[in-house]
């Protein structure tokens, strides 16, 4: 099971209506078409959608995701599992409790964002199925992103944690991605370097691991 969640993450496309500079589904088939193995909903921040429209849009891109084994996590929205009937949940250190979600959804993958030490300290790693590990390198993509931490970042998680799939985030692109997998990763969760690229298919093409 974790050798091939980790097989699974290992191109992690994120993304939301709000990063796309065209239609949100052709740009998930473009990224399914250069490669990607994992897409999360991230519906989230200035101009991203709500209510009807989100979950409309969240049908479609699961159903993309489900026609091509493309595995879909959401984001944060623990109302949106069930009716897209996602394969996990992804969260930070500032949504619902791991605990919680766990409880909810005992065979969901659940996915949480580690920063730092003490967030890891403070979180119940047992209880999740891979590790969110940034942001590596600066982003402009998410307001509250917080200070880079580097790929030394990704080397300290993987030595405490030998077997659980750990995935870099944050300014990850096709020149830095190789180090993010070198430094012990398993994937790289990337929203912007996918979805402003001229070409979609060629730039997930591009990673080469
Ligand atoms: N989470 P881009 S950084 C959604 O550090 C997200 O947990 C981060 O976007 C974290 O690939 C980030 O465009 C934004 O830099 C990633």
């Amino acid at each position: 099971m974790t050798s091939t969640l980790k097989k699974r993450l290992r191109k992690y496309l994120v993304m939301g209506s709000q990063n796309c500079k065209s239609n949100p589904v052709n740009t998930l088939e473009s990224a399914i078409a250069g490669g990607i193995t994992a897409f999360q909903y991230r519906e989230k921040g200035e101009n991203a959608l709500t209510g009807d429209a989100k979950l409309h849009l969240g049908k479609q891109l699961r159903e993309t995701c489900h026609r091509h084994n493309v595995l879909f996590i959401v984001n944060d929205d623990i109302d949106l599992v069930r009716p897209l009937d996602a394969d996990g949940i992804h969260v930070g250190q500032d949504d619902k409790s791991v605990q919680e979600i766990r409880k909810s959804f005992p065979d969901k993958i659940i996915g949480l964002s580690v920063s730092n030490t003490r967030e890891v300290t403070n979180s119940p790693i047992n209880m999740v199925d891979y590790l969110g590990a940034g942001p590596i390198f600066s982003t402009n993509t998410k307001a509250d992103a917080k200070t880079p931490v580097g790929v030394e970042w990704v080397k300290t998680l993987r030595k405490e944690f030998p077997n659980l799939p750990i995935v870099g985030i944050g300014g990850i692109n096709t020149q830095n991605a190789t180090s993010v997998i070198q430094s012990g990763a398993d994937g790289v969760a990337i929203i912007s370097a996918i979805t402003q690229a001229l070409n979609i298919t060629e730039v997930v093409n591009d990673l080469k691991f």
